[in-house]
């Protein structure tokens, strides 16, 4: 049994609850509440000492962390439903479009983030909620020009079937969307994100849906 260590409103969390649901694999989720400072407890810190979810538990196998060398993982034990095109190209082109989104984006807005913004640098809840705005946007506007322009986009980032880069892109969404920032200006985004939440591998792995979340927020 897969054991993953997670919160509901993690986006990185999100991207490896798709990926597991895609490929048939059976998990149980304990969320460690990042709004209660449970990432720093010292049984999580044995986990990660990085203080962050997801982390993961296959059997004896080392904790395993970062989303995206999680997902890589479980493409290669588990290489069906691939996540990765067959071709190089299409693979560069679709870790790429994913560490757009994990790499330069969602680093900025996670709850280390936010602490130091109001602990150290006294910024007021205002202008936190403006900063993570602010970078969520940044991320949907450069992923909308960059879909669009590319003819390798098609019904998902990368052709008309889901890939790492899809989980990239519907974990930003989903993110933004908590954030009241909606995709209707963004055509590509707005049709693909659709197109990910009509499955329902992607659906069942929702923030709102897992448990501790609220009924909206
Ligand atoms: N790059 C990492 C990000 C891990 C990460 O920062 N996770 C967030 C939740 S999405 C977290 O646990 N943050 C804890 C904190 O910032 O205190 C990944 O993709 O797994």
């Amino acid at each position: 049994m897969i054991k993953l260590h997670g919160f509901w409103r993690s986006a990185a969390t999100f991207r490896v609850r798709i990926a597991l649901n895609l490929k048939g694999l059976a998990y149980n989720e304990d969320m460690i509440d990042l709004d209660a400072g449970e990432q720093h407890a010292p049984d999580h810190l044995q986990r990660n000492p990085h203080a962050a979810v997801p982390v993961m538990r296959i059997g004896d196998a080392p904790p395993m962390t970062q989303s995206l060398a999680i997902l890589e993982y479980l493409e290669e034990i588990h290489p069906s439903p691939p996540l990765l095109p067959a071709d190089q190209i299409g693979r560069q082109r679709v870790r790429s479009i994913a560490l757009d989104f994990a790499s330069d984006h969602h680093p900025l807005i996670v709850p280390r983030i936010r602490h130091y913004l109001a602990d150290h640098l006294e910024a007021a809840p205002d202008q936190i909620r403006e900063w993570i705005c602010h970078w969520l946007r940044e991320g949907l506007n450069s992923a909308e020009a960059r879909l669009a322009a590319d003819k390798a986009t098609g019904e998902f980032c990368h052709g008309n079937s889901p890939t790492i880069a899809d989980l990239g892109l519907i974990s930003h969404v989903m993110a933004a969307r908590g954030f009241q920032i909606t995709t209707g200006a963004l055509p590509v985004i707005d049709r693909i994100a659709t197109n990910c939440l009509a499955l329902e591998a992607f659906a069942r792995a929702l923030p709102l849906r897992q448990p501790g979340a609220p009924a909206t927020h």
